[in-house]
């Protein structure tokens, strides 16, 4: 047990459902803090390289378009375990399997637009905060 960082986006579909505020009280409510964030939209560009680890996959590009859809929430959340918790309080990647009371079952319309990213890993989480939060450290409390 350690306390770690995350990184989590609050992705188009559930920006425009304006459960910005349900899905970080989830998150709160866990223990986790939210130590960074903003409201962006982003570029093909910055989506494409964010996702890059699935650039060969089938749904690369529909992953990208859906990305650059409608601004998204990116969060850096600290915490006891953040990296588990916070995939813990997601749910899998698809709705439809997705634990009753998590968030991709209460938000999320289906496997492409599933409302929130989260880091999956130690070396992944500390790569996407530092993509999207690269002076992070200066902040942190
Ligand atoms: O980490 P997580 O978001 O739960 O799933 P990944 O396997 O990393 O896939 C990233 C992202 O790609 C997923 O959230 C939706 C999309 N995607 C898809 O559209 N169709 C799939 N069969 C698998 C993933
Ligand atoms: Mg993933």
């Amino acid at each position: 047990m350690a306390i770690e960082r995350t990184l989590s986006i609050i992705k188009p579909d559930a920006v425009a459902k304006n459960v910005i505020g349900k899905i970080t009280q989830r998150f709160e409510d866990a223990g986790l803090k939210v130590v960074a964030a903003k409201l962006v939209q982003l570029s093909a560009l910055e989506a494409g390289q964010f996702y890059a680890v699935h650039k060969d996959r089938p749904f690369y590009k529909d992953l990208v378009n859906f990305m650059i859809s409608g601004p998204v929430m990116i969060q850096a959340l600290e915490g006891e375990s953040a990296i588990s918790k916070n995939r813990d309080l997601m749910g899998a990647t698809d709705p439809k399997k997705a634990e009753p009371g998590t968030i991709r079952a209460d938000f999320a319309d289906s496997i492409d637009a599933n409302a929130v990213h989260g880091s999956d890993a130690p070396e992944t989480a500390a790569a996407e905060v530092a993509f999207f939060f690269p002076g992070l450290n200066v902040y942190s409390r």
